[in-house]
């Protein structure tokens, strides 16, 4: 990179190739085009117009070598610090120069970041079924496709909803296309009852090879989550995912007292301070903060490393709702980072591979994300304009009384 190269033009694209995606495009003088994710589900257009009215004029003419002062003077300079739209915006920021780092350098990013540590990320994908049966047959059908980890998440009976859980042949998405979200009924006794047998007839099912993983997406009590705990111990599973949900982190204690159930959290965390707590009093064995809403490649290092001092995990989101950009980004972590554990993988529509052009690929039950220079990513643009954005939202919960509770 010639020494006066800066960022020329900063450019945000909102695309709905079957759900909605941001993508943020900078552009440095040299012509060099980085890619960042900023979809934040159900609000994404938050994060477009913080980019396009707050950011991106204030890119323009910085050098796009200066990928951590970038972070800092975003970071710092917002000074209303934190939040799922803060850190998304800078997330996607921080993504697409170290897009442009590696193009300019001729590098894969995980060869940035000091090279591989290992030589493919272990992935694991979603198996969902309405009952036991079609459950199995899910697993066995992911299994297949090569998946050695697996998260199992049935359905409730006398539920016509729930979380996890998909009708048909086409993936899990739970964002409902409209002007406002759908309303799910939740029973957690219902669920309480339920859950530990069928997670037993999946460990029953598939030997004790395979890794199985569940996620209670944050609707217990402490009291609740540690009876679940207990209740699975026999699955042995890989982790129990979002118990409770995580503002008041000193609840996990009476969990962890009662259950050596292995516990993943972080998913809607956006910085180091939200996991602070569960990484230094070890309330967690896995962190699940994804590289698009946790302030990108050179935040979720940094979680990563906190969290290596205390020998926890990186299990980083990657649901369907962040884009193939975000995927190669954590990827690259993940290649590069000793205590990255699993990346979790749902896979896209076909539409969004068009899109989203992508060096990253799966094989066997593990990632890689490629050897281009960069993140290895690439937007379509004109593609990407043939889907506007479409309203959708995520689904809201009510107890069978009409209260809300959390989805
Ligand atoms: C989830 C997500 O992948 C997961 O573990 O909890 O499916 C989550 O519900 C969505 O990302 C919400 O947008
Ligand atoms: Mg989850």
């Amino acid at each position: 990179m010639s020494r006066t190269d800066t960022i020329a033009a900063v450019d945000v694209i909102v695309t709905s190739p079957g759900r909605n995606y941001v993508a943020l495009k900078i552009t440095t003088t040299d012509g060099v085009v980085g890619w960042g994710d900023a979809t934040l589900n159900g609000r994404e257009l938050a994060v477009a117009a913080y980019l396009r009215d707050h950011v991106a004029p204030l890119l323009v003419g910085r050098d796009p070598a200066r990928v951590e002062d970038t972070w800092q003077f975003l970071y710092r300079g917002a000074y209303w610090r934190r939040g799922p739209v803060t850190m998304t915006a800078i997330g996607a920021v921080d993504i697409a120069l170290w897009d442009i780092k590696g193009k300019v350098a001729g590098q894969p990013v995980y060869q940035l970041l000091g090279g591989a540590v290992r030589d493919r990320v272990l992935s694991y994908t979603h198996a969902t079924g309405w009952d036991v049966p079609e459950l199995l047959d899910s697993v066995d059908a992911q299994r297949e496709r090569g998946f050695r980890a697996v998260r199992v998440q049935t359905g409730v009976p006398g539920l016509d909803t729930v979380y996890g859980v998909t009708r048909g042949a086409t993936g899990y998405e739970p964002a409902g296309r409209g002007a406002a979200p759908v309303v799910e009924v939740w029973d957690t006794d219902a669920y309480l009852r339920h859950a530990p047998g069928a997670l037993a007839a999946a460990r029953e099912h598939v030997g004790p090879d395979v890794q199985l993983l569940h996620d209670v997406h944050h609707r217990l009590t402490p009291g609740q989550a540690a009876r679940l705990g207990r209740a699975v111990e026999s699955v042995d599973l890989f982790w129990l995912e979002d118990v409770t949900p995580a503002e008041n982190q000193e609840v996990l204690r009476h969990v962890r007292r009662h259950t050596t159930v292995p516990l993943a959290i972080g998913e809607v965390f956006n910085t180091i301070w939200e996991c602070q707590q569960l990484i230094t009093e070890q309330l967690i064995d896995f962190v699940r903060t994804c590289v698009t809403h946790a302030g990108g490649i050179s935040h979720l290092r940094r979680i990563a490393a906190l969290a290596e001092v205390w020998q926890i995990r990186l299990g980083p989101h990657g649901p369907s709702d962040v884009s193939p950009v975000a995927l190669g980004a954590s990827l690259h972590v993940g290649l590069s980072t000793p205590n990255f554990a699993i990346q979790e993988y749902m896979g896209y529509g076909p539409q969004v591979h068009e899109v989203f052009q992508h060096a990253w690929s799966y094989a066997d039950g593990h990632l890689h994300p490629g050897d281009v220079p960069g993140v290895g990513v690439e937007v379509d643009e004109a593609l990407a304009a043939r889907f506007p954005y479409e309203p959708a939202y995520l689904p809201v919960a009510r107890r069978r009384d009409g209260s809300m509770t959390d989805w």
